[in-house]
């Protein structure tokens, strides 16, 4: 589109949506103007994309999620669309700043933390891929708290997104479905001597449906992300309105509306409660209508093809209600047998892990399911009486086996994952080690009774967003270099290869990283959040906050080298250590340390012996859109988990894209990231997880490793005794506990926190290795993910659209 007509369509919207002219129009009406100009551009390849899906009668592909983490939409739409100079020019001669203009719009934040934000790339890949695909997830009001640091500590404020609405997003009155709760069941023979059973008197809350357009990269296609938001089925109730209790009238509403109010807010945790369970049905209910409505629209459609029509990917066990609920459609609505209908099931509904952590299995009080949902438990305990069959054939004499493979235990709860895994063709692990893991452990019976189930696919990050739009410096110079197939073909980044050692582009290499750092500088200054000095080596920590993680292993690092700083001792270069995340509202220990880590940045900075040489900031309100000024900024990325519990990782990969070191250990897909950079150009350090594993079995002792190692103890006294001692549970809980290994990877972490910054002393050789990180990041293209996913679990294909390039 020519600068004039761009210009002509923003003004058109501003007059006649946002009805503002050039006196009265805030900054936020601007965005709203122009996001609508550019969802306008959009509306002609989402209508050729959806018919051409239908007359070529291609397979769909149905993403079901909880979560989609997609931040900002405006300069991504702008940039898929291939349009950046021209729309950059029209802006820039009415006086405004294209990127400003971006800044005014807020994160869509419909999501925890990786597995949302990775729903998010499967989305952008998706589209660009040419693949027919669909998200579909609840249209929470409200997304994943706001994070403000209140004396130190975290405390959550809603996140309102909805409240000034959303341009991005298209109602359908029309796209409306029931869905049912409660109530009970009642079997009867029909005429043909065929088992009936109905579900009555069922309370019904209607699902409508909420569409945002997702463009893929410079081609034609523009699928759908579809939200469902909940609505009362009675506006109010007449008999209370006439008595003249208004307010018990509209009760009803409300209640049921609260279905898609918010977002639960913990990740690896499971919430355990009804109003949970009851978004999951929801979405699953809504979504299974929509599916077979779309799948029934073809001319003389037969059951037996929706195998070869529809492919079902759950995001985690929070949609394998879609087992129940297909089952559910296919025996009662639609009369199949049970054998036929369990084989479309499993042939149609494939699982993705995304976590081993115990106490983010999810487990589902039989009781709360009775209730909520009584025909799901009939069918979900037939389901679990067959596979009970199956496993004594197999295994006659082994009761215990029995009891551990079961989906319904004992009667009385229901588990998630082996539902998931018993109703579907497909179970994969999101990193090569995490579905070792999976294989040998977490789902090692599983595996043996259903060998070749559980697969990998590594997880991957679109390098769109993570580097053409929040590196556009980078970006511009590794396309100077090598060209721009990278942005379609990630593993064309081989070609910096020879870069590396060239001393001219390292020089501006470097000086690409100093001005996205003094643009995150900038940012703090601006925001008064925090204080950098763009001369420091810049050591981030960014993900969510969990004991796992090791934020806590980080600070001791820090406490360290304060100790030495202290003791007149200095070896290092200046750091600037920044930590941000979230924590899970009733998380107490991932609140704790965010409340040392707000702490122990207060003393360092009002202590002259860290002067000019160490700084802590924590970065506050972490989310999309300031990761994509922290990546382009991060020198050192610290991915530092026990070995064997962060399922993949995908900060470790946005770091690593932006030319970031990383410091980590042998966990998720950091091995992979190893592998593809060589191991010289990566700091790797503490026990292998096969190494965790014999400590724990031999009966770990953590105070022994701390006594061992005097600059551990001070480090864990200098925590304890900040503020008084308010961190001292914390701290001694190292000494006694210590449930994920600090202690014994602290020497080897101190060590290789040496060898940074000894390497960081040399410019050539630190630019050598980031130029070789980025070389190495093909693999972890979205774009490879997804289509391994197409090709090995959906025997989906790509459906070019004919349009503008
Ligand atoms: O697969 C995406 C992402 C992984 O990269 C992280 O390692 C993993 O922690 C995360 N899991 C979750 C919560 N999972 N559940 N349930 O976000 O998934």
């Amino acid at each position: 589109m020519a600068v004039p007509q761009i210009i002509e369509a923003f003004a058109h919207r501003m007059m006649y949506s946002i009805a503002k002219d050039r006196h009265t129009a805030t900054d936020f009406d601007v965005y709203q103007g122009l996001a609508f100009a550019v969802r306008d551009r959009l509306m002609e390849r989402w209508f050729k994309t959806q018919s051409t899906y239908y007359l070529q009668d291609a397979k769909r592909v149905y993403y079901l999620s909880l979560e989609f983490l997609m931040g900002r939409a405006l300069l991504n739409n702008v940039l898929n669309l291939g349009a950046e100079d021209s729309y950059l020019q029209a802006m820039r001669e009415l006086g405004f700043k294209l990127e400003d203009i971006g800044e005014q719009e807020w994160d869509a934040g419909l999501g925890n933390g990786g597995l949302g934000r990775l729903a998010a790339c499967i989305l952008d890949a998706a589209a660009t891929l040419e693949l027919p695909f669909y998200g579909y997830g609840i249209r929470y009001e409200y997304g994943i708290f706001q994070q403000r640091i209140l004396d130190g500590q975290q405390v959550e404020y809603p996140d309102g997104w909805l409240r000034y609405g959303n341009p991005w997003e298209i109602q359908r009155p029309d796209a409306i479905f029931p869905v049912r709760f409660y109530g009970h069941t009642r079997g009867s023979f029909d005429a043909t001597g065929r088992y009936h059973v109905d579900w009555l008197d069922t309370q019904d809350v209607w699902a409508m449906a909420y569409d945002t357009p997702v463009a893929g990269f410079r081609n034609g296609t523009v699928n759908t992300l579809r939200l469902w938001s909940a609505k009362s089925s009675r506006e109010f109730d007449l008999a209370h309105f006439n008595s003249g209790e208004y307010v018990r009238a509209v009760e009803d509403k409300t209640h049921s509306e609260n279905i898609s109010k918010v977002l639960y807010p913990a990740d690896d945790q499971s919430a355990g409660k009804e109003l949970r369970l009851k978004q999951q049905y929801f979405f699953v209910s809504a979504t299974l209508q929509d599916v077979v409505r779309r799948f029934k629209k073809r001319p003389s459609w037969r059951w037996e093809e929706l195998p070869d029509k529809v492919a079902i990917q759950m995001n985690d066990t929070h949609p394998a209600l879609v087992v129940p609920e297909l089952m559910r459609v296919l025996l009662d609505q639609e009369g199949l047998e049970w054998d036929l209908a369990w084989s479309l099931t499993q042939q149609v509904c494939a699982y993705t892990n995304h976590t081993i952590l115990p106490e983010a299995m999810e487990v589902w009080p039989m009781d709360l399911w009775r209730n909520l949902l009584p025909r799901h438990v009939e069918i979900v305990e037939e389901i679990d009486r067959r596979f009970r069959l199956a496993v004594r054939a197999r295994y006659p004499f082994d009761d215990a086996k029995l009891q551990r493979l079961a989906i319904v235990d004992h009667g009385h709860s229901v588990r998630m994952a082996n539902l998931a895994i018993v109703g579907s063709h497909s179970v994969n692990g999101v990193a090569q080690l995490h579905t070792d893991i999976l294989k040998a452990s977490t789902f090692a019976e599983m595996n043996e009774l259903f060998p070749g189930r559980i697969n990998n696919k590594t997880n991957g990050i679109t390098p769109r967003r993570w580097l053409l739009k929040s590196n556009p410096d980078l970006a511009a110079l590794v396309s100077e270099a090598i060209g721009d197939r990278w942005t379609k073909d990630l593993d064309a980044l081989r070609g910096l290869e020879p870069f590396a050692t060239d001393a001219a582009f390292q020089e501006r290499w470097t000086r690409v990283k100093r001005r996205n750092k003094e643009r995150l500088a900038d940012w703090g200054r601006r925001t008064q959040e925090f204080a950098l000095d763009p001369a420091f080596l810049f050591d981030v920590q960014v993900k969510r906050i969990h004991e796992y993680k090791r934020q806590l292993l980080n600070l001791l690092h820090v406490a360290t080298l304060w100790n030495r700083l202290r003791d007149g001792v200095d070896g290092g270069v200046p750091r600037a250590v920044l930590i941000g995340g979230k924590a899970a509202p009733a998380y107490w220990a991932a609140k704790q340390i965010i409340h040392l880590a707000n702490a122990m940045a207060r003393a360092i900075g009002e202590d002259p012996a860290a002067k000019g040489r160490l700084s802590l900031a924590f970065l506050p309100n972490y989310r999309v859109s300031l990761a994509e000024v922290v990546f382009p900024a991060t020198e050192l990325s610290e991915q530092i988990s026990t070995a064997g519990t962060e399922a993949s990782g995908t900060g470790n990969m946005k770091a690593a894209l932006n030319g970031a070191l990383t410091i980590g250990t042998l966990d998720g897909a950091n091995v992979e990231i190893r592998e593809e950079v060589g191991d010289p150009n990566i700091f790797i350090f503490g026990h292998t997880a096969e190494g965790i594993v014999r400590l724990r079995d031999a009966g770990y002792k953590p105070r022994d490793w701390a006594m061992a190692h005097p600059e551990l103890r001070r480090a864990i006294d200098t925590i304890g005794n900040l503020e008084g001692g308010r961190f001292r549970a914390l701290a001694w809980a190292l000494m006694d506990s210590d449930h994920y290994f600090h202690c014994a990877d602290y020497a080897s972490y101190l060590e290789t926190q040496e060898r940074v910054s000894a390497t960081y002393q040399k410019p050539a050789e630190w630019a050598r290795m980031s130029i070789l990180n980025v070389a190495g990041m093909g693999k972890f293209s979205i774009d490879r993910t997804v289509s391994e996913y197409a090709r090995d679990i959906w025997n989906a294909h790509a459906v070019p659209v004919e349009g503008p390039p």
